[in-house]
């Protein structure tokens, strides 16, 4: 049990610290490649707004689940069960065409105003498959969207439309969210590539 080996170590930290230190802060996301990143990244005009932190374009995907700190355990039979559900559902296609805002975070992102409905499904199905285990607020509404820049403030009129980028989605991972001096950093540590049916 690390727990204990850590403390036969004779290494005098506190349990809380312990416990932080042996989860991870996670999520379910889409998943998008260098190149679809590039398209993605296209979007993001610091010039807009020079005061915000713009994502850097290895940052750039769209969380399905926001799981919060997990022990490994927990990650892995979270992970093991969504396969399950992954590997009944062939790629699908979003189409982003709006720039919107979630104004009380201060988040500009890039939005689908039509959203697929097997993207929804499979949201709220990892959702459902979350819930037992999660320690963070479920948001009420499931908005998917991929966040361009945070600390963004504008006196623009929102949604903006913009011309349409259509991705072919076709990966599904585990991510972990890793504070680093830099900066944020998004991990995936597990992946799935759906797989197209019939
Ligand atoms: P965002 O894209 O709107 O910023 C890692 O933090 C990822 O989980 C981000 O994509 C973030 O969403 C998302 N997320 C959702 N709910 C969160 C929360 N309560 N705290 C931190 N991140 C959250």
């Amino acid at each position: 049990m690390p727990s204990a080996i850590y403390w036969a170590c004779g290494r005098r930290v506190p349990l809380p610290d312990v416990i932080h230190s042996m989860n991870d802060r996670c999520f379910l996301s889409l998943k998008f490649s260098p190149e679809q990143q590039r398209l993605l990244h296209a979007y993001q005009q610091p010039a807009f707004c020079q005061d915000a932190k713009w994502h850097p374009a290895h940052n750039l995907h769209l969380t399905l689940v926001f799981l919060g700190q997990q022990a490994l355990a927990v990650q892995q039979q979270l992970w093991s069960q969504s396969l399950e559900l992954l590997h009944e559902l062939p790629p699908f296609e979003l189409r982003f065409d709006e720039l919107n805002q979630f104004s009380h975070a201060k988040v500009l992102y890039l939005g689908v105003s039509q959203p697929p409905a097997a993207l929804m499904a499979l949201q709220q199905q990892l959702q459902q498959l979350a819930l037992p285990f999660l320690n963070v607020p479920v948001p009420e509404q499931f908005v998917p969207h991929v966040t361009l820049a945070r600390k963004f403030q504008s006196v623009s009129a929102f949604p903006l439309a913009v011309p349409p980028l259509s991705l072919l989605c076709t990966e599904v991972a585990l991510y972990h969210s890793i504070s680093t001096e830099q900066g944020v950093s998004y991990q995936s540590v597990e992946t799935y590539t759906l797989v197209p049916k019939g």
